[in-house]
Order: C-alpha cells, then sequence, then structure tokens
C-alpha cells in the first residue's frame, strides 16, 4: 500500500515510517519540523541527538535500500495538502502532525489558541483534500484516550449503547477532556466523524494511551536512524521521564497523590497498531473507534516499578509526591475497553523489568545530556496569568 505519514519526523511518525517502509509498503513522510521549532521556543531538546528529517530518510537508504519520499510543508496550509496528496496518491494516510502535548496547551492563552487550531485545521484540511483529491483512502489518526477523560463508568471503544426515556441508540462515547490539547483531539473526532457520514470516507481514530518506550528494531539498525525521546516538562510522558530522572537521581515526580490511572503501551505496539489499522482499513462512510493502548496503570505502580529496576542497577531512586499542577482526579475508576485491536492479531509488548532495564541503560549512555532544569513542572493548569511570567516567552505564533 501507499502510506503518507503526516509528522513524519516525530517520536512516532518517524519509527512508524521506516516500520511500514520495510514491511512492503511505498511511503512518504511530510512534515513542517514544528516541534523542533517548539523545542527551540522552550530550550528543550531530545535526550538522543536527532538527525534531520533529510539525513534519516538518507541513512535509511543506506541501511535498508528502501526509498522514503519526503514531502516539506505545513498541513495548515490548504495548498500543500492537496499538492501532496496529488503527488503521493496515497491508499493510507498516518496522522500524527499535530501538536502532541498536553502541557504545551495549558502555557498561556497563545498556546491553547494555537494548539486548537494547528490540530483542528490540519485535519479539516486533510479530510477536505481527500474528498476532492483521494476519497478511495483511508485516513488513520491519531486521537487519544484522553478524550474520554475519567467517568465512573466502564469507557467503551468510541460509542455506547444508551436507552433513554424507553428509546435505544448507539452514540459516540461522552468526552470529558482535561486539556486545551486534548480536547483539539475531540474536535478533530467530531470532523472526522461528519466527513465520513457526509462525504463517505473512511476513518480509523486511534484512541491511544500514553507511549513509552527509547527504540524499535528499526531504530536500533543506525544512530541516525534514533527516534526523538524526550523528558521535559512538556514533550516527555511520565514513564519515559521517570526512567531519566532515576537516571539523574533526581527524585520520580508523581503529581499530586499518584492515584491517576492511565492506559499505556510500547512505542513497538503504536507501530503494529498503525500497521493493523492500515491493513484493515474503514469501510467507505465509516468512522470508528479503537482503544490504542495494553494495559493500564496507576502513576504510583509506574514510579514503584522504576524505583525497584533502578536499584538492581545500583541506582538508589526516590519518588516525591509533588503539588499537582494538573487539575486532573487522582483518584478515580479506570476501565476502558481495548479489544478491537486485540481482535485484529495486535501481540502486546507488555511493561517488563526488562524493558524498564533497557531503557535505564540507554539512558545511562546520555547522561550527560541530561538538563536538570527542564525536568521539573511549572506549567499550571490553572495558573492567573502573572504566575506564569518565566514562560512568558516571546510567541513566535507558528
Ligand atoms: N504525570 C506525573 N508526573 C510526571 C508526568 C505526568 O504524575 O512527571 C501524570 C500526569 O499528571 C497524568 C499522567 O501522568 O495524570 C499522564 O501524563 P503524561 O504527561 O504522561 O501524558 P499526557 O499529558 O496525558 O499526554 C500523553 C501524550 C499525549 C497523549 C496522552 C494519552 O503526550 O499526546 O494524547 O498521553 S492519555 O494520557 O491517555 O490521554
Amino acid at each position: 500500500m501507499r502510506v503518507l505519514i503526516l509528522g513524519g519526523d516525530g517520536y512516532l511518525g518517524w519509527p512508524t515510517a521506516m516500520y511500514l517502509s520495510c514491511r512492503g509498503h511505498v511511503v512518504g513522510v511530510l512534515d513542517n519540523f514544528a516541534k523542533r521549532r517548539w523545542e527551540m521556543e522552550l530550550n528543550v531538546e531530545p535526550l538522543i541527538p536527532i538527525h534531520t528529517l533529510h539525513d534519516r530518510v538518507k541513512a535509511w537508504r543506506e541501511v535498508k535500500g528502501e526509498q522514503i519520499e519526503l514531502f516539506v510543508g505545513d498541513l495548515r496550509n490548504y495548498g500543500v495538502v492537496e499538492g501532496v496528496l496529488e503527488k503521493f496518491q496515497p491508499d493510507a494516510i498516518v496522522h500524527y502532525g499535530e501538536q502532541p502535548s498536553a502541557p504545551y496547551s495549558m502555557i498561556d492563552h497563545n498556546r491553547a489558541v494555537f494548539t486548537q487550531v494547528n490540530n483542528v485545521t490540519g485535519t479539516l484540511n486533510v479530510l477536505w483534500a481527500m474528498r476532492k483529491i483521494s476519497p478511495e483512502c483511508q485516513l488513520v489518526k491519531l486521537g487519544t484516550m484522553g478524550e474520554y477523560g475519567t467517568p465512573n463508568i466502564d469507557i467503551e471503544e468510541g460509542f455506547i449503547e444508551i436507552e433513554h426515556k424507553g428509546r435505544r441508540d448507539v452514540l459516540p462515547f461522552p468526552c470529558q477532556p482535561g486539556s486545551f490539547y486534548h480536547l483539539s483531539k475531540v474536535h478533530d473526532s467530531h470532523n472526522m466523524r461528519l466527513a465520513c457520514k457526509i462525504w463517505n470516507l473512511a476513518t480509523t481514530d486511534l484512541h491511544q494511551g500514553v507511549v513509552y518506550g527509547i527504540e524499535t528494531d528499526e531504530t536500533r539498525l543506525d544512530e541516525r536512524l534514533e527516534t526523538s525521546f524526550h523528558y521535559d516538562e512538556v514533550f516527555g510522558t511520565a514513564l519515559n521521564r521517570f526512567c531519566v530522572q532515576a537516571v539523574a537521581g533526581i527524585p520520580l515526580s508523581v503529581y499530586g497523590s499518584g492515584g491517576q490511572r492511565r492506559g499505556f503501551l510500547n512505542i513497538r505496539d503504536t507501530l503494529r497498531c498503525i500497521e493493523l489499522a492500515v491493513v484493515n482499513p474503514a469501510k467507505p462512510g465509516e468512522y470508528r473507534v479503537f482503544n490504542q493502548f495494553t494495559e493500564t496503570f496507576s502513576i504510583t505502580q509506574l514510579a514503584e516499578l522504576v524505583v525497584r529496576q533502578a536499584a538492581k542497577l545500583g541506582i538508589s531512586a526516590t519518588v516525591e509526591l509533588l503539588e499537582n499542577p494538573r487539575v486532573e482526579l487522582e483518584e478515580h475508576y479506570y476501565n476502558p475497553a481495548h479489544t478491537k485491536l486485540l481482535d485484529l492479531g495486535l501481540e502486546p509488548h507488555l511493561l517488563s523489568d526488562e524493558l524498564i532495564n533497557s531503557v535505564l541503560e540507554r539512558i545511562k549512555t546520555y547522561q550527560s545530556r541530561i538538563k536538570r532544569d527542564i525536568v521539573l513542572p511549572h506549567i499550571k493548569w490553572d495558573a492567573r496569568a502573572q504566575e506564569m511570567d518565566e514562560l512568558k516567552l516571546m510567541w513566535a505564533g507558528a
């Protein structure tokens, strides 16, 4: 299949491009390098040095003999989206090309507006361009488990059967997201559903949990093929951050009581889930949702797992319960369904001692690059403007 990956320079986009490229698919990547600009804006950087996308594509050709077609452009520019679809003629579009961080969207008014405009406009442009240029092509879009929030009932995969005043219907599962970022994904979901209904497009909305892991089979092939592993408060996610904190001798930053539960998955499983969605496409007119995670943990459980593994490597890590910078439930019911990807053949790489051990070992190699001052949280969900002085950076607007 011809697969176009939007956001092909990112933590997940680049490994997905390689994964599909060496499994018989013709792969194209589109990126505007916005993530690299946001990193510069906030003075954060990935732990492992990352080569330019041009160099990574070249290295992939040298290492594997496979060609990945590279497009540079911004999804907010409709002409770019139409042009790339016309040129590449994809059978499937994998859409990672959004601002991916909840804390980023909560820094200030500018970043909240930017996140929603960027994400919603990009996805709308993709839907409109698909309608015009390639209506047979399917869209596989990265959504988030955070669209559902943490309701006090079981979370279904996208839809729930409801009986109301004696009548029954199957309706979208209620959304209660906890950040302007997560809310941008809810808007995307509604736009995708409408596009399927009125234009007969085929889309899959992957409600993904928190991804962890530092490498895949393909990133290991050559240091030029590494992916961007973040540990800062903006782009780093819980388990990845805890592993870096353990190695750096910084107490593991559990927010609040640590009873928050989330769905997690290994980066290797993200790639397989994307492949499963692509090779088992939605039907024309179908908007479907897969909950993309393999197991749930509380944040405290994760921290304890890291402390235990670190001890085996002679690192004595500790946990610190920090005042929660977010507004979220810290003790709650959490039981989301996640059977659809398993039914398609997903064989999860569950979180193991070996995996944490290998991440810790890998981080140790790059220990000298850890910037200690970007680890602790400063971005508060309910901060008033005057409290955010240290984050009032010049706003570049893109
Ligand atoms: N947390 C800590 N300490 C930390 C970092 C996070 O206790 O140092 C807690 C947070 O308060 C939250 C949980 O861990 O309760 C998850 O936070 P996170 O930063 O690992 O992930 P989150 O902000 O939810 O976002 C990440 C990705 C996002 C994706 C989402 C899936 O960045 O793109 O949509 O995971 S989910 O969490 O299921 O919504």
